[in-house]
């Protein structure tokens, strides 16, 4: 045991398809056998985990096992104390999806996908999910004219809309997270970033009970800062919860352990979520190079590398050499409104400015920066 071996208290999730990923890719077959998800959640627990998360086909993929798997299932939760936090469904990975779920051409299509998201919506509610997070990653399209985006918008607000009245019918205590992804699976992904996702549930019927799942790759692939993306969900009060992982820029969908990859944005993400209260939860590929053992120890190293930023980040803020340095930086003066109380924009206009000595000014940010990167190296 030391500083950086997590506890419960941490709250930190995984997906059953991330530790028990067989990695299975475009290019080449499985390089490790299935795992039990009883077994994932054993040794979840035994590594200091809190919770898991499931699709649907993680856990139930097959309807004559599915009452004993749920039985061994629920057994593992109540021995180790794991819970569910998190649920999903699969709607990706069967060819009926090749045009995606809720916004397929197909109207049966459209329609047996929003039954699959229903059962296990009911599914997750009975395992004590508070969060049912939706990823599309096949709706979308390769080419203009084969998808007609508004049209495809309709449709995935008619489900959403749907699910969300079905949640307050039901009574469920869940509420909905959109995963935004630029692409891959498909060529092109609705709802590819942030901003597009939370501009979507601003015309939902139910926004309240609809907001986003960002992932640190799905950002990052696309070239945005994942801390700014995660910074504005927490401004519009919509970061329903989060999946971390590692990339490194945009190429490829690397689904690494957390910590790796752009690491400087790992360090600003922790220190934009110092405050949060949601689980910690990562969602990454254990690499092909990895045996079961190199599994478990992706899963430390994902909690680990979240522990010692969480300790860097908060070594920098307390650090008084940070506080002047900060001043100098004039961070803090954002915080005042522009216009002052009781004043007028004609007041603001009356007041005569001297342009060019304050372009004189010098910001500081490199000195701050730097000592960012001295907390970051171990250092300071
Ligand atoms: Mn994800």
């Amino acid at each position: 045991m030391n500083a950086y071996t997590p506890s419960r208290d941490d709250k930190f999730s995984f997906g059953l398809w991330t530790v028990g990923w067989e990695g299975v890719d475009v290019f080449g077959t499985a390089v490790r056998p299935a795992m039990d998800p009883v077994h994932a959640v054993e040794k979840l627990a035994e590594l200091g985990a809190a919770a898991i998360s499931f699709h649907d086909d993680d856990l139930v993929p097959d309807d004559s096992t599915r009452t004993q798997t749920l039985e061994r299932f629920t057994k593992a939760l109540a021995d180790t104390g794991i819970v569910v936090e998190m649920a999903t469904t699969n709607l990706f990975s069967h060819p009926v999806f090749k045009d995606g779920g809720l916004t397929a051409n197909d109207r049966q299509v459209r329609r047996y996908a929003l039954a699959k998201v229903l059962r296990n919506l009911d599914l997750a509610a009975e395992l004590g999910a508070s969060t049912y997070v939706l990823w599309g990653g096949r709706e979308g399209a390769e080419s203009g004219g084969s998808k007609d985006v508004r049209a495809a918008l309709d449709r995935y607000k008619e489900s959403m809309d749907l699910l969300c009245a079905y949640v307050r019918e039901q009574g469920y205590n869940i509420r909905f997270a959109i995963e935004p992804k630029p692409n891959e699976p498909r060529g092109d992904i609705l709802l590819p970033s942030i901003g597009h996702a939370i501009a979507f549930i601003n015309d939902l019927a139910d926004p309240e009970l609809v907001g986003i799942n960002p992932e640190v790759g799905h950002e990052q692939m696309a070239g945005l800062n994942y801390a700014h993306g995660i910074a504005q969900a927490l401004w519009h009060g919509k970061l329903y919860h989060i999946d971390l992982n590692g990339q490194h820029g945009p190429r490829f969908d690397q689904d690494l352990r957390f910590g790796a990859g752009n690491l400087r944005e790992a360090f600003w993400t922790v220190d934009t979520l110092s405050g949060y209260d949601g689980y910690i939860h990562f969602d990454y590929k254990p690499p092909r190079t990895e045996d079961e053992e190199g599994v478990w120890e992706t899963a430390r190293g994902c909690m680990r590398n979240y522990l010692i930023l969480r300790e860097k980040a908060a070594a920098f803020r307390a650090d008084p050499e940070v506080a002047e340095a900060l001043a100098a930086a004039r961070v803090a003066e954002l915080s005042e409104p522009t216009l002052a109380e009781g004043e007028s924009l004609a007041d603001l206009r009356a007041q005569t400015y001297d342009p060019d000595a304050l372009a004189e000014r010098g910001l500081g940010f490199e000195k701050l920066d730097q000592l960012a990167m001295e907390h970051l190296l171990g250092v300071r």
